[in-house]
């Protein structure tokens, strides 16, 4: 069975002004959808066919550059379409996610700053992720298509700084990106599901 782009869960302008139509067009309709052909393009053959997602990406790292990036950013803008939507950011996350952060990072407005830091100093393309490790949560940061699937964690939510999420709204502004898609976007309630699907 082939991968498909999953269509975007709101409307290209849902996200306006944080992040313009315009690029969602190009970053999901061009450049998830060059990832999911790549990796169709890529899986017969290669011994990773008939894997689920998370698989293919745990059993082609290191191997398979190619299909392991192109499964990885398959993976991570997925999740990345539903980690926003209109109306979010600020606070608005459960009291169970909540207590985790108090206990495990120091408090809501430190992970603030501290995922935000990991996403600006991430060089070059890649990801920052709040992520469930060894039942702790952690902030780490990956290249390229990299994610924490790979390090024994589980992803709870990331934001992509390739430059192709933001330098059409943003030009080099990396940090003003992070800081208003933290404090704008982020939608908790899948934060919150990645959290109730973590392997236990
Ligand atoms: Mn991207």
């Amino acid at each position: 069975m082939a991968f498909e782009l999953p269509p975007l869960p709101y409307a290209y302008e849902a996200l306006q002004p944080s992040m313009s139509a315009e690029t969602l067009h190009f970053h999901h309709d061009k450049h998830h959808q060059a990832y999911v052909d790549a990796l169709n393009k890529l899986l017969p053959g290669s011994g990773f066919e008939g894997k689920s997602l998370e698989e293919i990406i745990k059993a082609s790292y290191g191997k398979n550059p190619g299909i392991f990036n192109n499964a990885g950013q398959h993976f991570n803008h997925s999740h990345f379409w539903p980690w926003m939507k209109q109306g979010g950011g600020g606070k608005k996350l459960s009291g169970k996610l909540a207590a985790m952060i108090d206990k495990d990072l120091g408090g809501f407005d430190k992970f603030r700053t501290d995922f935000i830091e990991a996403g600006k100093t991430q060089f070059g393309s890649g990801w920052c992720w709040l992520s469930l490790k060894d039942g702790k949560l952690e902030i780490t940061k990956t290249p390229n298509g990299e994610n924490p699937l790979v390090h024994g964690g589980w992803p709870l939510l990331g934001c992509d700084v390739w430059e192709h999420s933001y330098y059409i709204d943003y030009r080099n502004l990396r940090p003003k990106y992070l800081e208003t898609w933290f404090d704008t976007l982020v939608n908790w309630e899948h934060v919150e599901e990645m959290l109730d699907k973590a392997p236990k």
